[in-house]
């Protein structure tokens, strides 16, 4: 056997492959080359027979060809009972020991699964899940959290207003908008139940803005609160740690930065300890070692006041995180891959 025989058996497996109209014919093909007495497995068997300087080549192009001939057939089987499907279906032709079609078995999402991640972590650390409506009025998302009116702040997120008659008219309690973040949920909340309590709100937000790799027009967001006698950043810093060591499952460095919103005071970023490169600098934080992860502050004393709290007795703390957390523990760039539907990217998970 020599590479000019192997090469024209090669040729040979072309031509039938390309002659080839059943199954049948393919099997057939199958066993004339690949089966026990095959023309390529018995020179893959008799290797040994060959002068050594030959056998490499003979055995790099036998298995070419058993590798071709192994895809062609597959794909032409393919090929062809999904023809005879589509045959049967018509009602042509009916094959009633054809398998049946497997029911794709779905999973949860990885942004559903991180949130009840999420949730069982505060749960445990004595928090109730509340929930608000995605369509939210100014009053609640705005006004009540203490953005003043014409306020460049109420700038600050984009928001996807929703067209009303003669909106000008309306109170801000009557005017809608889709929620621009979970805070509004702080008020609604405030204003039912009597202090002390600790909540955590998850929830799809809205933001009319340009997408990019962290941004989003609409994501989730979990906004935390916990309002009591004495509760101080101190508390925060160990509530927010607690809950970083338990979501990365290992030991997680906060810090805390001076930074402004209208419903807290004082108001700060939170910075976690990059988990990529564990705070030696890399890529993802910039070489900085730390990346932001979420808005928090002591609650302002006007939202404790606009939602019915004496604020002269009870004190509190807010967070609200995006889904960073999510891109950070599964080690993801871009936030827009989570809501692409694309199932190579969700399968994966
Ligand atoms: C807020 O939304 C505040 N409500 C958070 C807060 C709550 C502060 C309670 C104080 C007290 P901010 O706009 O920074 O803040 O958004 C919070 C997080 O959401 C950000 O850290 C970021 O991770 C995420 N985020 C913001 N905009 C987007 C976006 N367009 N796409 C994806 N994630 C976003």
């Amino acid at each position: 056997m020599s590479i000019k025989d192997l090469k024209s058996i090669k040729k040979e497996i072309q031509e039938s492959l390309e002659s080839a109209k059943k199954a049948a014919d393919l099997n057939n093909i199958f066993k004339k080359y690949l089966g026990k007495k095959g023309k390529v497995s018995l020179i893959l068997r008799n290797l040994s027979s060959l002068p050594k300087e030959e056998r490499t080549l003979v055995a790099k192009e036998a298995n070419r060809a058993k590798d071709l001939l192994t895809r062609e057939i597959d794909d032409r089987l393919k090929e062809i009972s999904d023809k005879e499907i589509l045959l049967a279906e018509r009602g042509e032709w009916l094959d009633v020991t054809l398998p049946g079609k497997k029911p794709e078995i779905g999973h949860i999402h990885p942004l559903t699964e991180n949130l009840n991640k999420c949730i069982d972590i505060f749960e445990k650390m004595g928090f109730s899940l509340v929930y608000g409506p995605e369509l939210e009025d100014e009053w609640h998302n705005f006004d009540a959290l203490n953005f003043p009116p014409d306020h460049p702040a109420r700038e600050m997120q984009d928001t996807l207003f929703i067209k009303q008659e003669k909106r000008e008219s309306l109170s801000s309690k009557k005017r809608l908008l889709m929620r621009t973040h979970t805070s509004p949920v702080q008020v609604r909340y405030m204003l039912k139940n009597k202090p002390p309590f600790k909540i955590i709100v998850p929830g799809r937000v809205f933001r009319n803005e340009a997408t990019d790799a962290s941004h989003e027009v609409n994501f989730y967001q979990i906004e935390g609160l916990m309002v009591g006698k004495n509760i101080s950043v101190a508390n925060f810093k160990a509530v927010v740690e607690e809950f970083y060591n338990s979501f990365y499952e290992k030991e997680i460095k906060v810090r805390l930065r001076p930074s402004f919103f209208p419903f807290t005071e004082p108001s700060f970023e939170v910075d976690m300890q990059c988990t990529i490169c564990n705070g030696k600098g890399c890529s993802v934080c910039s070489q900085t070692g730390w990346l932001e992860i979420m808005g928090a502050g002591m609650v302002h004393p006007n939202v404790l006041e606009n939602s019915g709290i004496d604020s002269s007795k009870w004190q509190g703390f807010a967070f609200g995180m995006g889904d960073r957390i999510a891109m950070m523990r599964h080690k993801i760039n871009d936030v827009r891959l989570f809501y692409s539907g694309d199932l190579r990217f969700l399968n994966q998970f």
